[in-house]
C-alpha cells in the first residue's frame, strides 16, 4: 500500500468556476484520488478556496459585503458545488484559515533567516479617493505608444507594449475612475529567487518523467530573457495574511499583507492541517504527509493544474520550500492541462461566457459532465466543448452502451430467471474469449489511470463497455433461452457479474452511476478486478439483485438547441 498525496490548484474565491476550470484541475485530481483509493492506497486529497488579493476585495465591495463575510459565503457556495460534482476531497480548506496565516508567516520567517528576503523601497501609484495603492493592472490610461485610451498600467492590450503605470497619459483608477492619484514610496519584501536558481534547475532536471507541457513552461521561465526574477511577496492591501517574521512583528512592514500567490500554495499544507483539526487529530497526523523528517519520505505527491499555474508551482512555490531549508515535501509529479474552449470561443469568467459549474448541475447530474469533461480533457492540446459533441458522447457512450447493457441484462434476467443470479450452464468459448479480452484491456486501463493519461483511460473504459455489448450481441441470450435455457443462464450469470465489474472500473469517472449499479447488484464488493476470471465469478449463483432505475437518459435535440441558446450569451 502506497501513500499518495494529491492537491488540485485551489480555485479563486471571486465567483463560481466554469467547466474549463473544473477539467483543468479539480476533476482530474478527483479521478486520480478515486482510482488510487480503489487500488487500496492511502490517499490524502486536498483542495481549498484561494481567498486573498485585490480581486476578492473588489468582488466583495461590488457585492456590498465585508470581504471576510463575502469569502465565507463564497467558500460555502463553492464547497456545495464541489459536493454536487462528487469531488472527493479529504478536506476543502480556506487560504484565509489561521493555519495558513501561521504557516505562511513561518515560511517567510525561515526565508528571512536564510538571507533570502530583500527589503526594497519602490514607488507605487496611490489612489487618494480609493484610499489604497493600486496594482498596475488597476490603473487605466492612454498608451504613449499607440494612443489606445483604455491601456492598463502593466500592458497595452492594443499594441501589447509592456508599460509602467507612470508611462500612461491621463492615468485613472480602474476601480473608481478617480484621477486623484499620486506616486508614493512604499517598502516591500522580495524573495531572492535568483539565488535559488541552481537548486531549482537541478530539481527540475531531475524530473525526467514529467509531461513536456510542465517542464517546457518551467524551463522557459527559468531561462528566458533575464531568467528567474526576484519576486515581490508583499502587498499594500487590507485583506490578506499580515506580514510577520514567524510569530514576530516585521519592523517597517506594519499594515501590509503577503501577496496572494505567496500564501496560496502554502494552503496545500495548511489545508492538510485544517483536515487534521476538523477530524480532531494532532499535528503528527498532517505532518506525516508533508515533513520528510516526520514520515513523509514514503509519500508520493501529485499536483494537478491548468498550464497558466505551472510557473508558480515549478518555480515560486518550490523556491519557498527549498529556501526554507526545512524538510518539507516537494511535488513528485505535476500534471498540467491545456485549455478547454467553449463553442467556437473561450470560456471566460470575466465575460461570463460558457457553462458554469452551478448551471451545469442545474441541467444534468454530475456523471454526465464528469464523463464528457474527462473523456475530452485538454491534455496534449486545447480541446473544445460543443453541445453537439456533448449530446453525442452522452447518448452514445453512457445511454446506448453502458446504460442500455445494464438495463437489458437486468430486465431480461428478472423476467426469465427471477431476482437471483441463475446457476445453470457453464462458460463456453465466447465467455472465455470475453474474459481474456477484458483482462488485457483492464490491464491497459489500469496502466493509463496510474499514468494519469486521462483521455486514454476514458477511451479504454469505453472500449471495455463496448466489448460487453458485443459479447451480448453474439451470445444472444434472448434467442438461446428458447433452445438452451441452461446456457442462457450461464450467459446472464456472466453478464450480471460484468455489471459489477463495470461499476468498479467506472467509479472514478461516474461515481453515482457506479453506486447505483453496485446497489442493484446487491453488493458492496468494490474490489478492483486484478484477476478477471475470479472477478467474473464474484457474484455467485443465488445472489440477489434488482433492476436499477434507468442509469442515463438521452439528451434530445430540443434540449441541445435550447441549452445552446441559453448558454450562448453572457451570464447575468
Ligand atoms: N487560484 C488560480 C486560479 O484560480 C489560482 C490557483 C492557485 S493554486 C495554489 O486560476
Ligand atoms: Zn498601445
Amino acid at each position: 500500500m502506497a501513500r499518495i498525496l494529491i492537491t488540485s490548484a485551489i480555485p479563486y474565491i471571486n465567483g463560481i468556476k466554469h467547466l474549463g476550470n473544473l477539467v483543468g484541475s479539480q476533476l482530474p485530481a478527483d479521478l486520480f484520488a478515486r482510482f488510487n483509493r480503489a487500488m487500496g492506497h492511502e490517499v490524502m486529497f486536498i483542495c481549498a478556496t484561494d481567498e486573498h488579493g485585490t480581486p476578492a476585495e473588489l468582488a466583495a465591495a461590488k457585492a456590498g459585503k465585508p470581504v471576510a463575510e463575502y469569502c465565507a459565503e463564497m467558500h460555502e457556495i463553492q464547497a456545495e458545488i464541489a459536493r454536487g460534482f462528487r469531488l472527493s476531497f479529504d478536506h476543502f480548506g480556506r487560504s484565509s484559515s489561521q493555519r495558513n496565516h501561521k504557516l505562511t508567516q513561518h515560511f517567510a520567517g525561515k526565508l528571512a533567516e536564510a538571507g533570502l528576503i530583500a527589503e526594497v523601497s519602490e514607488k507605487q501609484v496611490f489612489s487618494i479617493d480609493d484610499n489604497r495603492f493600486l496594482p498596475d493592472r488597476y490603473i487605466t490610461g492612454t498608451c504613449p505608444n499607440c494612443g489606445y485610451e483604455a491601456a492598463r498600467g502593466d500592458q497595452c492590450e492594443n499594441c501589447t507594449k509592456q508599460l509602467d503605470p507612470t508611462d500612461l497619459i491621463n492615468p485613472r483608477s480602474s476601480i473608481s475612475g478617480s484621477t486623484n492619484l499620486e506616486v508614493r514610496e512604499t517598502k516591500h519584501l522580495y524573495l531572492k529567487q535568483r539565488a535559488l536558481k541552481d537548486k531549482l534547475e537541478a530539481w527540475i532536471d531531475s524530473k525526467t518523467d514529467w509531461p513536456i507541457l510542465t517542464t517546457s513552461i518551467a524551463k522557459k521561465w527559468l531561462n528566458d530573457g533575464d531568467g528567474l526574477q526576484d519576486r515581490g511577496i508583499t502587498r499594500d492591501l487590507h485583506w490578506g495574511i499580515p506580514v510577520k517574521k514567524g510569530d514576530q512583528p516585521w519592523p517597517g512592514m506594519e499594515g501590509k499583507v503577503f501577496y496572494v500567490w505567496f500564501d496560496a500554495p502554502i494552503e496545500y499544507i495548511a489545508g492538510t492541517a485544517e483536515w487534521a483539526d476538523a477530524n480532531g487529530l494532532d499535528d503528527a497526523a498532517w505532518e506525516r504527509w508533508w515533513r520528510t523528517d516526520k514520515g513523509a519520505s514514503d509519500v508520493t505527491y501529485y499536483q494537478f493544474m491548468g498550464k497558466d499555474n505551472v510557473p508558480f508551482h515549478t518555480l515560486s512555490f518550490p523556491a519557498t520550500i527549498l529556501g526554507s531549508g526545512e524538510p518539507w515535501k516537494l511535488v513528485d509529479y505535476l500534471k498540467s492541462f491545456n485549455y478547454l474552449n467553449y463553442d467556437g470561443g473561450q470560456f471566460s469568467t470575466s465575460q461570463g461566457r460558457g457553462v458554469f459549474m452551478d448551471q451545469a448541475l442545474s441541467i444534468l447530474p454530475a456523471d454526465y459532465w464528469r464523463w464528457w469533461l474527462l473523456s475530452h480533457a485538454p491534455e496534449s492540446s486545447d480541446s473544445e466543448f460543443t453541445w453537439e459533441n456533448f449530446q453525442t458522447s452522452v447518448n452514445k457512450d453512457l445511454a446506448d452502451v453502458l446504460g442500455n447493457l445494464v438495463s437489458r441484462v437486468t430486465k431480461f434476467a428478472v423476467s426469465k430467471f427471477g431476482n437471483e443470479i441463475p446457476a445453470g450452464g457453464t462458460f463456453g468459448p465466447l465467455e472465455t474469449a470475453l474474459i481474456a479480452d477484458l483482462g488485457a484491456r483492464i490491464a491497459d486501463y489500469t496502466a493509463y489511470m496510474k499514468a494519469m493519461e486521462v483521455r486514454k483511460a476514458a477511451s479504454e473504459l469505453r472500449a471495455i463497455w463496448v466489448i460487453g455489448n458485443e459479447y451480448l450481441q453474439s451470445a444472444a441470450p434472448w434467442s438461446v433461452v428458447k433452445t438452451d435455457p441452461e446456457q442462457a443462464q450461464a450467459i446472464i450469470r456472466l453478464a450480471l457479474n460484468l455489471i459489477r465489474v463495470y461499476a468498479v472500473l467506472s467509479s472514478p469517472f461516474i461515481p453515482d452511476a457506479s453506486a447505483a449499479m453496485l446497489q442493484a447488484m446487491g453488493t458492496k464488493d468494490q474490489s478492483w478486478p486484478h484477476d478477471i476470471s475470479e472477478a467474473m465469478r464474484a457474484l455467485p449463483p443465488g445472489h440477489g439483485f434488482t433492476v436499477p432505475e434507468n442509469l442515463f437518459r438521452k439528451i434530445t435535440d430540443e434540449e441541445r438547441t435550447d441549452w445552446q441558446t441559453r448558454f450562448s450569451g453572457v451570464r447575468s
